[in-house]
């Protein structure tokens, strides 16, 4: 759950935002690196298309979706979704108890 997210993943990575993937003992935080992670560990099928120019443009196209777009449609989503206690708690927990095992 977001803010209890905090001390599970500092005991893992260097950083507290998620995702992160655990695997075979490695840390991989971040959206990109676990592409790139899994592009390297599991090739097939290939996440990042492998011709020069297709791939600068996938490449071009998942940092704009992730800093421009993707932070831009979460500030405003939380925002407006901040105001509503009964959407926001819900859909922050999920159900869940905050704790990972
Ligand atoms: N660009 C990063 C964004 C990571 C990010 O900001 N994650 C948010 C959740 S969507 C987060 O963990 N925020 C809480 C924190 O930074 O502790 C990625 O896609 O991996």
């Amino acid at each position: 759950m977001p803010g209890s997210h905090i001390p599970i993943v500092k005991r893992i990575a260097p950083s507290t935002f998620v995702p992160v993937l655990q695997d075979a003992g490695r840390i991989i935080q971040g959206s990109s690196a676990i592409i790139d992670y899994v592009d390297e560990h599991s090739p097939e099928p290939p996440l990042t298309p492998a011709d020069p120019s297709e791939r600068q443009r996938t490449l071009e196209l998942e940092r704009w979706l992730d800093c421009e777009f993707g932070e831009r449609v979460r500030r405003v989503f939380y925002f407006h979704a901040l105001n509503h206690r009964d959407l926001a708690i819900p859909l922050f927990n999920q159900g869940g108890l905050g704790g990972a095992d």
